[in-house]
């Protein structure tokens, strides 16, 4: 047999997948045919257990939602490991075959979709929600709250996009966690860090909405069962505040899956495989539903009164990176695979307009060795970033734009993160680099020093003085603003980095209440809403580390909050 469905056919039929006289797949969850491969193999939890301990198992994940066997093993086309879109773990996948994705526009196939749009409508629903990330499930549970009726369209099998992904943290000012550790903190202070950042082109009424805001979203995950108690400090901002997990443990994930099982508890209909092709509207420029592409139930139309686009970034989209900066063509990029801009194409379509689409960032520290970004929080907590002559070469918390720029002026265009054990107690999110075998580890400097082939006694006078330098309070050399912990607890740690593509600050054009602008008559366009990376204005030229998983959830909820009250007014 070539595939999973020629196997299971020759055992028991269409029947051992399908409910054959349906005629093909019930929805595109592939809800039953995922119940069959679980009841013979077991669930995902079951199979993790069944690995031995020293592998890493693909069924031991940290991504977010019920993860569907379907995700990954194929019934009709060569099954592939979605781990594979970033990491490259080399699985020995029955019937498996390479990863591949090949980028294809919203409007290919515009024949079909004209036909699909001829046929009128399928369903009809009060909101339709456009991507799962943390902007589209905290629009669906504020949605939800406000009494819409709420369909959440997503286009990967997996939910949850870049903000599964997202590690050092949720900014916020005025906090209770940063209150019980005696951080003092402004929001002021927090709008004044954000301009500065974004090298004040940001909107700055969107900026104080998203900083007045901030405690009151960190609040709002913790009353849903979010832990937001870690207060860390990242690039850019004057104090510490930035929110995660007890221990250090990466955001994203934690948020992600909260506003999932919360989505989920008030009975949002979630459709994986969903994409949205198209936005539709009336002769007066009114939203009136969305056209999907089910991956396996083909095109249909949705009526909805009001839709929110929270379709993420375009980081992945090298070919459109580097349309709007030729400088990262090529570069690797820190994202989901899903982050290919389609949410700002059906936007256009509907005749949004768009703002610093040209402003995209490089995160500084990406492992190019296990494709993972590194997150800034390693920084946050103490370690140190040195070249190949084993020299420090910047302040390591400097915003991000300037810290990728420091990086590729170096030999080999990339660097080393530099620490000891203290800082990967103080953060559990190391822990996840160490599981992947990029972290080298030396009893002393002189021999990590030896494992990088940097110079040992330059690697040891660069500890020696960044160590004076934290004893003194002062970094004479840097000016690096915080000096957390001296790098002096064997075993030390060190593992290459590079930037690479990480976030477009630009996007669709948003007002305080989310709701979209028309390019011809810079009005709302009526019944649709954007949040999250999609849209532009909120950072400005360059966003600082923490910023997004703010931005996505006060702006998702507003979004939702506002898409439900249209929908009930109208
Ligand atoms: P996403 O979470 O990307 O979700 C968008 C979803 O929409 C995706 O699932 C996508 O597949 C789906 N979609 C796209 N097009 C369509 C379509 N046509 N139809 C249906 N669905 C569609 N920020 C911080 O503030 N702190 C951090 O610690 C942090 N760490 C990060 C670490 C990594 C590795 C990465 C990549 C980013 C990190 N960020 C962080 C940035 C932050 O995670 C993102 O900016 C943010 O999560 C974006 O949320 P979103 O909901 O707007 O988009
Ligand atoms: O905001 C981010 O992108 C972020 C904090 C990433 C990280 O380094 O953890």
């Amino acid at each position: 047999p070539e595939v999973l469905a020629d196997f299971h056919g020759e055992m028991g039929g269409c029947d051992s997948c399908h409910v054959s006289d349906k005629g093909g797949v019930t929805n595109d969850n592939l809800t039953h045919e995922n119940a069959q491969c679980v009841s013979c193999h077991g669930d995902l939890k079951e199979l993790a257990a069944a690995t031995p301990k020293d592998k890493v198992s693909p069924h031991k994940s940290h991504l977010i939602g019920e993860i569907a066997c379907t995700s990954c093993h194929k019934g009709h086309e060569k099954s592939v490991t979605y781990c594979d879109a970033c990491h490259s773990f080399g699985f020995d996948m029955p019937f498996g075959g390479k990863w591949e994705r090949k980028f294809v526009p919203v409007d290919a196939d515009k024949a079909a979709q004209d036909k699909a749009i001829a046929a009128g409508v399928k369903e009809t629903t009060d909101v339709v929600v456009i991507g799962s990330g943390g902007a589209g499930l905290a629009a669906a549970v504020s949605a939800r709250d406000a009494g819409a009726n709420v369909i959440l369209l997503e286009k990967e099998p997996i939910p949850g996009g870049n903000t599964k992904l997202a590690a050092g943290g949720m900014n916020a000012a005025e906090t209770k966690p940063q209150a019980k550790l005696g951080i003092e903190d402004k929001k002021q202070i927090m709008i004044d860090d954000t301009m500065k950042g974004g090298r004040n082109i940001n909107d700055p009424e969107l900026v104080k909405v998203l900083a007045n805001n901030s405690s009151d979203s960190i609040d709002w995950l913790t009353s849903m069962g979010a832990d937001m108690t870690d207060v860390g400090r990242m690039g850019g901002a004057s104090v510490n505040r930035s929110h995660r997990p007890t221990g250090g443990a990466g955001v994203g994930a934690h948020v992600a899956q909260v506003l999932w099982d919360n989505a989920v508890k008030r009975g949002t209909d979630i459709r994986l495989n969903s994409r949205v092709v198209r936005i539709l509207e009336d002769a007066s420029g009114k939203v009136t539903g969305v056209l999907v592409k089910g991956e396996y139930t083909g095109y249909y139309v949705i009526k909805a009164d009001a839709v929110v686009i929270a379709a993420g970034g375009f980081a992945k989209n090298n070919d459109r990176v580097a349309k709007y900066d030729p400088k990262l063509k090529g570069f690797k990029a820190t994202n989901h695979p899903g982050a290919t801009g389609d949410g700002l194409d059906v936007a256009l379509q509907a005749g949004a307009a768009t703002r610093d689409l040209e402003y995209i960032q490089a995160h500084p520290t990406y492992s190019p060795a296990g494709g993972v970004m590194i997150t800034e929080a390693v920084r946050g907590n103490g370690a140190i970033v040195v070249n190949r002559d084993g020299n420090r070469f910047m302040n390591e918390i400097t915003t991000r734009d300037k810290a990728s720029a420091a990086i590729l002026q170096q030999k080999g265009e990339s660097a080393y993160l530099v620490f000891d054990d203290s800082i990967r107690k103080s953060l559990k999110a190391i822990e996840g680099y160490v599981h992947l075998n990029i972290v080298k580890e030396g009893k002393t400097i002189e021999d990590l020093a030896k494992q990088l082939d940097v110079p040992a006694a330059e690697l040891a006078k660069t500890v020696t003085s960044y160590n004076g330098f934290v004893k003194s309070g002062k970094d004479t050399q840097f000016e690096r603003p915080n000096l957390p912990r001296e790098i002096a607890t064997a075993p030390f740690y060190a593992l290459e980095i590079a930037p690479a593509v990480h976030h477009t600050m630009g996007g669709i054009v948003i007002d305080t209440q989310a709701e979209v602008k028309s390019e011809k008559t810079g009005k709302p366009i009526s019944g649709l809403y954007a949040a999250g990376e999609v849209t532009g204005g909120v950072h400005g030229a360059n966003r600082l580390g923490g910023n997004a998983i703010s931005d996505i959830v006060t702006y998702g909820r507003i979004a939702g909050a506002s898409a439900a009250k249209y929908a009930k007014d109208h």
